[in-house]
């Protein structure tokens, strides 16, 4: 028989199916980058010339979805180390088969330029789809009807607002009300990095004429109460502003977690993500290992407290959909050339922690030690994040969508360590953790760009995405 390369489809068969909503013993067949049929397994024959991966005793999954990472940052005194190809290629790695990433707006620059600057540096590289926020480091008129032209001109359905950081990217309460009511008007989701930075920036100042400058005294200095008061009153300017969408990133602690709640139960259109290091690491184990180590955990928000009990509160937010999202805030820096690079002190030190590689593995924990069931994993790092980005073709497994399959062996086991992940980072902050479960194939848009522990995709294929307004409502 004549076989037509268009024609040619690929199954994944023999796998259990999980999704958002269920799971099922159900073959997959892509064809020209889509998902085409979802059947009960074994009802259909692949063809002469179909490729087929044979997923038995693994589970089939979505493509996971990133919607907050952080490539080549440039801060001003350093960039974050990965750049979009070695970042996406070690998302690739990790299962995850879309990113977001952000276009940094400042004060007194111009929106439109720091998207076109930020979308030539990702576009021929991209090893995987990606998408952009719009930062809006300074709320100005322009700046506002800059952002919302982005939705039509550019498909950007999300900016980012910042109530820390004074004198950098800080909004202040008039700036966030008429951002926030820009987004009520538009559609366009707030993602809002909520801690109070003036009442934190005391608190630094004062820690450091004290001589408390090690790196546990980041967290020290940005304690719980300023993070849950930001929610606050991003909830209440939400609420003001006429409801606008409101997603907080990287929420850390159980205060900042019951704010949610309380915003919630007052009609507040707002949702929440949580990142891997809040729920596996923390204040003391991890931040107060000294110098020069601690640094590889200061990040905003800051690890908490391992006596507080934050990381089962957070997990129990996932379980409840209090927090809908797990994302990794992928802002990697290297020890010695950058983290420490302006000397020992923690006010000093770039904020991040790089982890694109491993978040799929590190909510599977929770999963294994039954805090969230296998759909639920999936929602929360797939399918939640891309229908509260407006990725429509992302993020679950149907006929229509993008054929962006991961192919997970429960019964794997990931090592994590700096000597064996492709992120260009010279250390973990995972480093020495034994994980169940491992990817073993990924497919982005049909192609096989991850099988057998090796990479073959190529820099610059991956697409941008326009995202729609996502009308999620809570
Ligand atoms: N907030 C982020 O979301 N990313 C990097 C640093 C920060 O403070
Ligand atoms: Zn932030
Ligand atoms: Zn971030």
């Amino acid at each position: 028989m004549l076989v037509y390369a268009g024609e040619m489809r690929t199954f994944v068969t023999n796998g259990l199916l999980v999704r958002a909503g269920g799971r099922s013993e159900s073959d997959v067949v892509c064809e020209n980058g889509r998902i085409t049929q979802v059947v009960p397994r074994g009802t259909l024959a692949p063809a002469d010339g179909d490729t087929v991966i044979d997923a038995t005793g693994c589970y089939v999954v979505p493509g996971a979805v990133d919607a907050h990472v952080h490539m080549q940052l440039d801060t001003g005194a350093t960039v974050s180390s990965d750049t979009f190809e070695s970042g996406t290629i070690a998302a690739a790695f990790g299962g995850t088969t879309t990113i977001v990433d952000f276009a940094e707006q400042r004060a007194g620059g111009n929106v439109l330029e720091s998207f076109e600057q930020r979308m030539a540096e990702a576009s021929s590289q991209c090893v995987i789809d990606w998408g952009m926020h719009q930062v809006l480091g300074g709320v100005t008129p322009q700046s506002l009807v800059d952002a919302r032209s982005l939705v039509e001109r550019e498909g950007v359905s999300s900016i980012k607002l910042f109530m820390a950081y004074p004198g950098r990217l800080y909004s202040d309460d008039g700036q966030m009300l008429r951002a926030l009511q820009m987004c009520a008007d538009s559609g366009m989701m707030a993602m809002v990095h909520a801690e109070n930075g003036l009442a934190i920036d005391v608190l630094i100042e004062q820690a450091i004429a004290a001589g408390n400058t090690s790196p546990d005294f980041h967290s020290r200095t940005r304690p719980p109460e300023l993070e849950a008061e930001a929610v606050h009153r991003a909830a209440v300017l939400s609420r003001v502003a006429g409801n606008a969408p409101l997603y907080i990133v990287h929420l850390s602690s159980k205060e900042a977690l019951h704010e949610v709640v309380d915003a919630r139960s007052r009609g507040t259109n707002i949702f929440a993500e949580t990142c891997p290091q809040y729920l596996h690491l923390t204040l003391e184990e991890h931040l107060g290992q000294g110098w020069p180590n601690g640094a590889a955990y200061i990040c905003s928000t800051p690890l908490r407290s391992k006596h507080e009990h934050h990381a089962r509160n957070l997990w129990e937010g996932l379980r409840d959909d209090t927090l809908a999202v797990v994302s990794t805030d992928h802002c990697p820096f290297c020890l010695r050339e950058q983290k420490l690079m302006n000397g020992e002190s923690f006010n000093v030190v770039p904020n991040g922690i790089g982890g694109v590689e491993h978040r799929v593995d590190l909510i599977h924990q929770g999963v294994v030690a039954g805090e969230i069931t296998l759909e639920r994993w999936v929602e929360v790092c797939s399918t939640a994040p891309a229908r509260l980005f407006g990725l429509a073709t992302k993020g679950d497994i149907a006929p229509g969508f993008d054929a962006d399959v991961v192919v997970y062996d429960p019964n794997a086991v990931t090592r994590i360590s700096k000597d064996t992940h492709h992120m260009n980072l010279d250390h973990s902050a995972f480093e020495g953790f034994v994980l169940q479960g491992g990817v073993r194939t990924v497919l982005s848009r049909g192609d096989v760009i991850i099988d057998g522990g090796a990479f073959h995709g190529t820099a610059g294929r991956g697409r941008y995405l326009r995202r729609e307004v996502s009308g999620v409502v809570r």
